[in-house]
This record gives structure tokens, C-alpha cells and sequence, in this order.
């Protein structure tokens, strides 16, 4: 016979057991308690935004979508409460511009953030407790308590869409996987050497030229021959303005900032095979094939002023179409060769008193950075803009491991982490016996997942200069939309705590159960992704 009290707390065990169980969110959230019941969303629930807040439609329109996928429910959008998901911007301490407060109740659900920001974050965790495809299960979100807010400011991925074109579509599922996991800024590497994929209607040739080249795709990257003058130019594409505008507006909504990559001085095959001109030889080429750097200019000259007049009129388009506060301008492995051998470029160094082409590389940055700012822009550009002296208010984007990143915040510039090792995606997560042809390099999981943005060489204040972490997702070796989910699923979770979370909630065995989940909704929607042994750290 038990006791009353044995009684009494076997009854109560799987309450309690309930009660502690993770939720299961990714990234982790700051503070969450899981309570008793759950709410339970039917056809009789609505949405309500609180004081008719017409900023948060787009957010509410955004979960019902949503919730009409997995069940049918079509919730209205109400003006009186009744059995409602509530949206309210309202004035809170201590969650700062993106952080949140959720609660759940087995009658209401409530959603308060500061900004629009946080509401959808607070949706986004909503919705990861739902199911991912269409069901005739009841809709049951767990009661609890969630006051959440990022780490970090900057919480990146980055897109190259010219070694490899993905259509907008892709792009778009991109930007919404990135959405929810919390991540919230997209860089679109849209120009290098082997295509340039933004329309710009003063430059025509840049897509009807630029956009395309000789196509060797079925050849691995090093493998492909550059291609002659006059031979047939076929692989490529462009994004056109109208699209750019739908996928800046599709981003806006899930509180992802678009920032533009308009690669200079170097890595511009694409735009001197559009106008040759651009170049110190001025002798004319195509597009960039593949691997083959060989007898191609690929940078633009210093020397020539119609350089600067071009550039200008093409960041001119670029900002009407990006509201981001920053314009990237890459600066990375430019080949200054055609600099030493052309004199317009020794007379410019003679003029502005340059003592080597790195200052004149220092020269065209600081002249970008001055255009930008005339537009109320900021420049952030890979840390080889370092080199010759940085521009005086850029960020840095620190690739070639930290030491870029560390040195410009002891100097007082922004910087963002985006370092080759852990946090280039095109790179092994596992493997490489199985696994498809990468460039090379080795970033498991795991080492994303322990990666520290924050460097120990910083102080407080100089550390107050990291704005966040990033990963980049370079495309020479990977030619299609599922090869791209299966580079980035799911390192993009890992990376998204590591921006997200404060840096004592991570833990790797839980977030390795929190993946389980993710991994049934990767299945339910088709998703590639890698199963790699993750908890193996080579
Ligand atoms: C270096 S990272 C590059 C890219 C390549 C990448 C391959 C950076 C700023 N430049 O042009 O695609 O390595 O991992």
C-alpha cells in the first residue's frame, strides 16, 4: 500500500518531469520555464495586435501564413481580444531593440517586444514548437515563460552568388531559414570575377555581359578551362531590380537585413569583360570560367578616374534598392600586378603621395567610403582593407582568422568575426571520405558550435567593437540549392547560438537534443542536410 504522500508525488511525476523538460528553441533563449498545459490553436483562435499597432501586419500576416500551412486554421486578425495570439510593441527593460517576452497560458498566448524585431522572434519561437508540415494533430504549444534577447548584434551569413547562380526563390528560402534560428543578416556576395548578378540600369552590359560565362559546370572547379573570346557564354544569372525589391521586402519581414557585397578593387573579371575599360590593360576578356586566374585582369585601376565615376553610378542604384546601413566593398585578395606596370596608377600614387599599391588599394577604399557616406552609408569590407591604412570609419570583416578583427577594434573600428576556421561553411563538416567535394579545410559542428566571437586579446572596450559573427558560404564547389542546404544544415544552428545565446546557456550535448527536433523538421520539408557523427571533434 503507498503512502498518501508516495501516492500524491507519483501522480505528480510526470508534471514535474514535464515541467523540466527543455522547450527545445534554437537558438537557446535566455531564460524559459516551462509550465502546466498548453494552449491550443484552433479555428476559433485569432490574432490581436495590441493598440491596433498597424506596424506589426506584416508580422501577424507572417503567422498566420503560417499557421494556414500546418493546419488549415486561417486566424483572423481581430480587433477585440478574445482567444488570441497577442502582438504588442510596448516599452520593456532590459531586452534591448530585438529581445522579447513570451508567454503562454492555456487561454492566451502574448507576445511583447520593444520593436517589431522581437515580435517576430517571439513568433519564430512560437513556431518552432509546432509542427513543420501540414497535420490533422491539435495544435499544442507548451505553457511557459520566455524573456529572450541576442548577444550579439551582428548575427550573419553570407551568400556568394557568383561562383555558383541560385535563383531568387533560393535566396529566399535562404533568408527564411536564417529567420528562424534568430539570425538576422544576410550578405549578398553578388559580384566576383565570375559574374556579376545585379541589374543596374545605367550599366547594362554588367548583366547582359557580365552575367554570363563559358559553362564548364559539369567540370570540377580547378578543372575548367578559361574560356576564349568568342566562344558561347551560357551559365549565369542575374537578380533584376523588381526582385531585389521583393527579397530586400521578404527579408524586412523576418527582420533580416540585406547587406549588398559590390566587390572591388579586385575580384571584378565579371565587370571588365562587361567594360574593358575598367582595367589598367583595357584589353578585352570574358567572365571568369572557374579555377583559372591565368590571363585575366581581374582588378579595377586606380589610375583611371572613370573608374570612380563608374563605381558611383552603380552604388547610386545600389542604395535606392538596400536600405542597409552598410554597403559591403569586399577589398579582399586584390591583384595589384596591373598597378605596378601602368603609369596612369604611378602618376596617381605620385599625386596623392602613396608609397606602394597598398596605400593606393587604401586610397580607392577611403575615396568608396567618402561616396557612401555622402549617402548616409557605412562601409564594411574584408580585413585586407587594413593594408595601406583603414578607412576611417569602416568595419572590418575579419576572414584570414582573427588577427584582423582584433587589430581594428584595438583601434576603434566595428568588427565582424567571420573567421575561415570554424566559420567558413564551404569548408569539410565531416568527412571528407563521403563527403561531397569541398574546398578543403575541416569546420565539425562542433567546432562551430564552440566558437567564441569575443577574442581574449580584447579588453571591455575594445570588445564592445565585435558586433558579431558571421559565417560565409562560398560556392565554387557547390553548383546547386540542396548542395547549398547540405553545406549550411546544420552548422547554421550552431552558428546561431553562438550569436544569439549568452555564452554560459550553450552547452553542446543539449543543444545536440534540441538539433533532434530540427533534424524531424528538416525531413518534413525536404530539406538536405548532413548527419555527420558530430559528436566525434577531430
Ligand atoms: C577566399 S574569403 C575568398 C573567396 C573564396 C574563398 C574560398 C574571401 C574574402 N575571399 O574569394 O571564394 O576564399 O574559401
Amino acid at each position: 500500500m503507498l503512502k498518501p504522500i508516495t501516492l500524491l508525488f507519483t501522480l505528480l511525476l510526470p508534471f514535474l518531469v514535464l515541467a523540466q523538460e527543455p522547450v527545445g528553441i534554437i537558438p537557446q533563449p535566455v531564460n524559459e520555464q516551462r509550465h502546466k498545459g498548453s494552449f491550443t490553436i484552433d479555428s476559433h483562435t485569432s490574432i490581436y495586435l495590441e493598440n491596433r499597432q498597424k506596424e506589426l501586419k506584416p508580422a501577424a500576416k507572417f503567422l498566420a501564413v503560417r499557421i494556414k500551412e500546418i493546419s488549415g486554421y486561417q486566424l483572423p486578425i481581430k480587433k477585440r481580444k478574445g482567444k488570441a495570439i497577442t502582438l504588442a510593441i510596448e516599452s520593456i527593460d532590459g531586452i534591448g531593440e530585438e529581445g522579447y517576452k513570451l508567454e503562454v497560458n492555456p487561454s492566451a498566448i502574448h507576445i511583447r517586444a520593444n520593436s517589431y524585431a522581437g515580435i517576430v522572434y517571439g513568433i519564430q519561437s512560437v513556431l518552432q514548437m509546432l509542427p513543420a508540415m501540414r497535420t490533422n494533430a491539435v495544435l499544442q504549444v507548451p505553457a511557459m515563460t520566455i524573456m529572450d534577447y541576442p548577444r550579439f548584434a551582428w548575427r550573419g551569413m553570407h551568400l556568394d552568388v557568383s561562383r555558383h547562380f541560385f535563383s531568387a526563390e533560393s535566396v529566399k528560402q535562404y533568408i527564411d531559414l536564417m529567420a528562424t534560428y534568430k539570425l538576422n543578416t544576410f550578405h549578398w556576395h553578388l559580384v566576383d570575377d565570375t559574374g556579376w548578378r545585379i541589374e543596374i540600369k545605367k550599366y547594362p552590359k554588367l548583366t547582359k555581359v557580365g552575367a554570363w560565362r563559358v559553362d564548364h559546370t559539369d567540370k570540377p572547379w580547378t578543372d575548367r578551362p578559361q574560356a576564349k573570346l568568342g566562344e558561347e557564354a551560357t551559365y549565369g544569372g542575374y537578380y533584376t531590380k523588381e526582385q531585389i525589391k521583393d527579397i530586400v521586402a521578404y527579408a524586412a519581414e523576418r527582420n533580416v537585413t540585406v547587406v549588398p557585397e559590390i566587390e572591388m578593387p579586385g575580384h571584378v573579371a565579371s565587370a571588365i569583360a562587361a567594360y574593358p575599360h575598367l582595367s589598367c590593360g583595357q584589353e578585352p576578356q570574358l567572365p571568369l570560367t572557374g579555377g583559372d586566374y591565368t590571363n585575366m585582369a581581374s582588378s579595377y585601376c586606380p589610375g583611371n578616374e572613370e573608374v570612380f565615376t563608374f563605381l558611383e553610378g552603380v552604388l547610386d542604384e545600389v542604395v535606392e534598392l538596400f536600405p542597409s546601413q552598410y554597403v559591403h566593398i569586399g577589398g579582399d585578395e586584390v591583384d595589384k600586378s596591373s598597378w605596378k606596370r601602368c603609369p596612369k596608377c604611378q602618376a596617381r600614387m605620385k599625386a596623392e603621395g602613396l608609397e606602394n599599391v597598398e596605400e593606393l588599394q587604401s586610397y580607392f577604399i577611403k575615396r568608396m567610403e567618402n561616396y557612401l557616406l555622402t549617402k548616409n552609408r557605412r562601409i564594411v569590407g574584408w580585413d585586407e582593407i587594413l593594408e595601406g591604412g583603414l578607412a576611417p570609419q569602416a568595419t572590418v570583416m575579419s576572414w584570414r582568422g582573427e588577427s584582423g578583427g582584433i587589430a581594428a577594434a584595438k583601434m576603434g573600428h566595428d568588427v565582424v568575426m567571420t573567421p575561415g576556421s570554424p566559420v567558413y561553411f564551404d569548408h569539410y563538416q565531416a568527412g571528407p571520405e563521403g563527403e561531397p567535394l569541398a574546398i578543403g579545410g575541416f569546420n565539425t559542428l562542433k567546432k562551430v558550435y564552440d566558437y567564441e566571437p569575443i577574442p581574449t586579446e580584447l579588453n571591455e572596450q575594445e570588445a564592445m567593437h565585435v558586433l558579431g559573427v558571421q559565417a560565409n558560404v562560398w560556392t565554387e564547389y557547390i553548383p546547386t540549392a540542396s548542395h547549398l542546404e547540405y553545406m549550411v544544415l546544420p552548422r547554421m544552428l550552431a552558428l546561431a547560438e553562438v550569436g544569439w545565446s549568452p555564452k554560459e546557456n550553450r552547452d553542446w550535448d543539449n543543444f545536440n537534443q534540441r538539433l533532434q527536433s530540427q533534424f524531424r523538421v528538416f525531413d518534413q520539408k525536404g530539406l538536405t542536410y548532413s548527419k555527420g557523427n558530430f559528436t566525434v571533434d577531430i
